[in-house]
């Protein structure tokens, strides 16, 4: 079963599918032993429904479902009345919805599990960066002086949580915006009330005969979105740092190569790092050590997956697996004993894949079970405990390994993680004015967050590295999250020798400061320090975000908590390009208000552009118009480029 699926229809090549090799080695092993993956299953399901793809189907009450005929043959209103228009702007609200609650309930998580280690009760938790606390506590109008950092906590998380209520007008941290950009939400009425109010009163507005006008809908939307990026999704970064430490540059590895065919391999996959963090203490443990070797093997080494690993690689320089399309895959390889997933992006199929193998799927989150898995229900009051007993499972799997069936490929790529902005200005000088001379002068010419998944609708990580390399090599600096700086990593784009790939200019600077061109600011919640970093240099200017020369892009997104992402970032004023079509092209009147007309409303929009080539063009046109806007000197982006596949030497 190589060339053909079950139904007999041709599959792609496997360099068609993905682009790093280590991906490529497993698709064809998978094939080899009649495994099926995603790309089997996104196969099976095309021709995909055409109605779903442009938005215009509902099934929000059940006078449906029903459907638009995009044709203008057949219904144009749902049974209710409904509206191409309303239908696709509801849908696109949901998706936003759903992708803020995500971000926000991971942020609540890390919130009372925070709390709770304040009142000393929880175990294998504590205050590892103190400075951060009170500068943050500050920020919260928290008394902080001379009192205990434990008391300290309390206070803040106390008001943190009221963020999450609806009684507030305006997030905590909304403060940190530009007093432009919260005066446009004012008059807007954008700015987000409460984190769980605003994602309530999305599924509200969305349900049949309450809000018809699809406009107000979709900005709604954009509020709802920033109630994720200036509220959920910050908390989980801020209070991330201050119970496991604010990262700062780290040396590590990443792709397939880093399991270790003599060791226990434990792959740390999801977003929340409250359990992973305890799993990283329990591994250290001379005891279950001693254990392993007891086993037969070395020792065990700990991996990461996804956003789990990069809040691992960033903080501890755990080594990174890989990125969204390589969760079965890693399986594939034989010599992982255990998978130990929290929340989110983790395909339901891993259990089946590891049914073939010896690996053992561990969830642990009461709110995220999976058929076949074993599960152990996180409780952070025994957190080292039970950090123990899962690392115990996988050793104890280990003798279970078949070695005629362990096959890794080889040679890990190194890459350097931990650019929070902290680290980033740290390594200005304490203030943002070396970047904004650089920008100033055009040695750098803007900065854009290259961000969000893998999708297998795109061959894995060529809309990342392809764009990343074009903007890099126009003196664009690349700020990345989530599975894109995997994929970035993966490419070699991340350790400080990268400069050489870059522009003369961008090249100069990362010399000095010896730093990649492409820098890694964490998992897809620290978006928010894109943000953060956003405000203090529009502050530091004295200028909105909207008018600095930055763009978002998320070449190869394909979930629910990418929309929010988008939402948020447009509405702070960044454009933002999609690599994806998102399902709104059933509606001329919202694709138009999302591409064109949001321009005048919030100062910025979307664009989607499946070509990296040209997405880099339309950003770099982008961003000549915002540095023109400035009064900077302007470089008209020309179109000449080397082969990406070439340069990366895939
Ligand atoms: O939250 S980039 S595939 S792992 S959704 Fe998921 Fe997308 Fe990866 Fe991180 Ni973000
Ligand atoms: Fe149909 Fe309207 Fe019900 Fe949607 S809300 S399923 S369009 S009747």
């Amino acid at each position: 079963m190589t060339a053909l699926d079950r139904d007999g229809r041709q599959r792609a090549a496997v360099a068609n599918l993905t682009m790093p090799a280590d991906a490529q080695e497993m698709l064809e092993l998978a094939r080899a032993e009649g495994i099926p993956t995603v790309w089997d299953r996104a196969l099976a399901q095309d021709p995909q429904c055409g109605y779903c793809s442009l938005g215009v189907s509902c099934r929000n009450c059940s006078m449906g479902p029903c459907r638009i005929d995009p044709f203008g043959v057949g219904p144009q209103v749902g049974v209710c009345g409904a509206t191409a228009d309303l239908i696709v702007a509801r849908n696109f609200g949901r998706a936003i919805a759903a992708g803020s609650s995500s971000h926000s309930d991971h942020g609540r998580d890390i919130l009372e599990v925070f709390e709770q280690t304040a009142k000393g009760e929880t175990s294998g938790y504590r205050i590892t960066d103190e400075a951060k606390l009170r500068r943050l506590a500050e920020e919260w109008n928290i008394e902080t002086g001379d009192r205990p950092a434990d008391e300290i906590a309390q206070d803040l998380a106390e008001a943190m949580f009221k963020d999450y209520g609806s009684q507030k007008s305006e997030l905590g941290f909304v403060a940190r915006a530009p007093d432009q950009r919260r005066a446009l939400w004012q008059r807007l009425q954008l700015t987000p009330r409460g984190i769980d109010r605003e994602n309530v009163e999305m599924l509200h507005r969305t349900h049949m005969g309450v809000d018809s006008d699809y406009a107000n809908v979709l900005l709604h939307g954009l509020r709802t979105g920033l109630a994720d990026g200036w509220g959920g999704s910050m908390i989980a970064t801020e209070l991330s740092d201050v119970m496991f430490g604010t990262p700062s540059p780290v040396m590590s590895t990443v792709n397939l190569g880093v399991l270790k065919a003599t060791h226990v391999n434990v792959a740390l996959h999801g977003h929340n790092p409250l359990l992973s963090d305890v799993i990283v203490q329990a591994a250290a443990d001379p005891e279950l050590i001693a254990l392993a070797r007891e086993k037969g093997a070395e020792g065990i080494n700990l991996v990461g997956l996804c956003c789990t690993g990069n809040e691992l690689l960033m903080r501890k320089g755990v080594p990174m697996a890989g990125n969204h399309l390589m969760q079965e895959l890693i399986i594939m390889t034989g010599a992982l004993e255990a998978m130990v997933v929290d929340y989110q992006c983790i395909m339901p199929a891993v259990t089946e894949i590891a049914r073939c193998f010896h690996t053992q799927v561990i969830s642990t989150a009461d709110k995220a079970k999976f058929p076949g898995a074993v599960h152990i229900s996180f409780d952070p009051a025994e957190g080292l405990a039970i950090g123990r007993e899962i690392v115990k499972r996988a050793i104890e799997a280990y003798p279970n390994r078949n070695p005629a069936r362990v096959r890794i490929p080889d040679g890990p790529v190194p890459m350097m993680a931990g650019f929070s902005v902290e680290a980033i200005l740290g390594a200005l000088g304490g203030t943002p004015q070396p970047l904004v001379d650089a920008i100033a002068a055009g040695s750098i010419r803007g900065a854009v967050g290259v961000v969000g998944c893998n999708n297998p609708k795109i061959t894995q990580d060529y809309g990342h590295v392809t764009l990343t390399r074009r903007l890099i090599e126009n003196d664009i600096l690349v700020l990345v999250t989530g599975c894109a700086a995997v994929a970035n990593g993966k490419a070699g784009q991340m350790v400080p020798d990268a400069a050489a790939m870059a522009g003369p200019g961008l090249r100069a600077v990362c010399e000095s400061l010896g730093i990649p061109p492409v820098l890694h600011m964490g998992s897809c919640v620290d978006n928010t320090r894109i943000l953060v970093l956003a405000a203090a240099l529009a502050k530091h200017l004295g200028v909105d975000i909207s008018q600095l020369p930055l763009a978002g892009a998320a070449p190869e997104w394909y979930s629910e908590k990418a929309v929010a992402i988008g939402a948020y970032v447009v509405a702070s004023g960044i454009t933002t390009v999609l690599g994806v079509q998102p399902p709104i092209f059933g509606s001329d009147k919202v694709v138009d208000l999302l591409a064109n007309g949001l321009e005048g409303v919030v100062g910025a929009k979307f664009a989607v552009e499946p070509d990296p080539e040209k997405a880099a063009i339309l950003i770099r046109r982008h961003l000549e118009e915002k540095r023109r806007g400035l009064g900077l000197p302007f470089i008209e982006p020309s179109t000449i480029n080397a082969p990406v596949a070439e340069a990366v030497g895939a």
